[in-house]
């Protein structure tokens, strides 16, 4: 019996059973009653399937390190923990459309050079001196970093440490690979190098496009933006000049979003990306949006209240948010930061993107 046939209007009891019978002879060839489903189909409002969750960063990180000795980057290809929201166990998704994971990589370590049309954002949780190079240019990790490995663009990953020092470093990895395999749009390639030629020097994007400022003639015809890491240095210091200078929205606290600087839109066109500081004794109201979103914590402690549910959260930590789920951020005791990331410029170029921010109780 078709378990959705309970919650239509009861018919007459024969008609009912005229009704499975009639369901039973359609069904080999393949058809199905809009009329059972019209209404799971099209929700008054959204009806994710996921649910908020929290990863503390701290009991992760031993496993993280396990293994390590389990398996090495090279065969592995890539050493990724993926974050799976509780709900979509096996669907490799933190939301719908979004996948999230924590990537390590371990001193003197390679990660072969491959290209895939998944776009990729690395944000950096723990440690400093990886580098990533895409497309020929290298960039060396720091944490808070923002990076983007664009669609089809070579990549691979090392870790030869800075000043001298070298230590494991992990970042989050997030990609629109549930969005790709909705599409089935997915290709991807092994390069013939393990490692990339490196062929500009370092910063070479930043000096071209990260000043406000960009090359008079330049050849950059990419949707995703030139610019493939947003250093948190700079990203942090005009949150300090902003939480100086101007009161927090009594929403967000202060945030700003990331931007291609050709475009003034998002930096990869399937995933925004935000940073914002709540200071120290921000209690935010509720806000919504239908772009379930994934938060990377970078600095200090606070609260996340989602649908209800009360997470409370330190550094290095991740949460997700549902899709139009309230949230309602806030931070007792010491300054946060969060970095953030969604599908939001695919629902933005769809049109259907909806956020409400509240003013009661959520
Ligand atoms: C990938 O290529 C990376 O390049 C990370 O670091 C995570 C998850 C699924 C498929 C490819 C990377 C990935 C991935």
């Amino acid at each position: 019996m078709n378990p959705t046939a309970q919650k239509s209007a009861a018919p007459a009891p024969a008609n009912a059973a005229e009704r499975r019978n009639y369901y039973e002879r359609i069904r080999p060839l393949h058809l199905t009653p809009l009329w059972e489903s019209l209404h799971a189909l099209v929700p008054r409002e959204p009806a994710t399937p996921c649910v908020p969750a929290l990863w503390r960063y701290d009991e992760i990180r031993p496993l993280l390190m396990e293994s390590a000795a389990l398996i090495t980057a090279e065969e592995a290809v890539r050493r990724v923990l993926v974050l799976e929201n509780p709900a979509l166990p096996g669907n490799s998704s933190i939301t719908q459309s979004i996948y999230a994971g924590l990537q390590l990589i371990m001193p003197g370590e390679v990660a072969p050079s491959h290209r895939h049309v998944q776009s990729a954002l690395r944000f950096i949780v723990d440690g400093k001196g990886a580098y990533t190079t895409v497309g020929g240019e290298r960039t060396t990790m720091y944490p808070g970093d923002f990076i983007i490995t664009p669609s089809w663009a070579w990549h691979d990953h090392g870790n030869e440490g800075i000043g001298g020092t070298v230590e494991p470093v992990v970042w989050l990895d997030g990609l629109d690979i549930p969005m790709l395999r909705f599409f089935d749009a997915g290709f991807a390639e092994n390069d013939d190098a393990k490692v990339q030629h490196v062929a500009r020097p370092e910063g070479n994007s930043l000096a071209r496009f990260g000043h406000n400022m960009v090359p008079v003639r330049h050849d950059h015809a990419s949707p995703t933006s030139p610019i493939f890491n947003y250093p948190y240095a700079r990203s942090r210091e005009a949150l300090a000049l902003l939480q100086k200078q101007e009161a927090p929205d009594a929403w967000l606290g202060h945030k700003l979003r990331y931007i291609n600087p050709l475009t003034g839109g998002a930096p990869m066109p399937t995933i925004g990306t935000q940073l914002q500081l709540l200071p120290r004794g921000f209690a935010g109201k509720a806000h919504r949006a239908t772009d379930g979103t994934v938060y990377s914590v970078v600095e200090g402690r606070g609260i996340a209240e989602i649908a209800g549910r009360r997470f409370e959260f330190g550094p290095r930590d991740t949460f997700v948010v549902p899709s139009w789920a309230p949230l309602r951020l806030s931070a007792p005791g010491e300054d946060v930061v969060l970095f953030s990331f969604s599908d939001r410029p695919v629902q933005q170029a769809m049109g259907i993107l909806r956020e409400a921010f509240l003013d009661e109780d959520a």
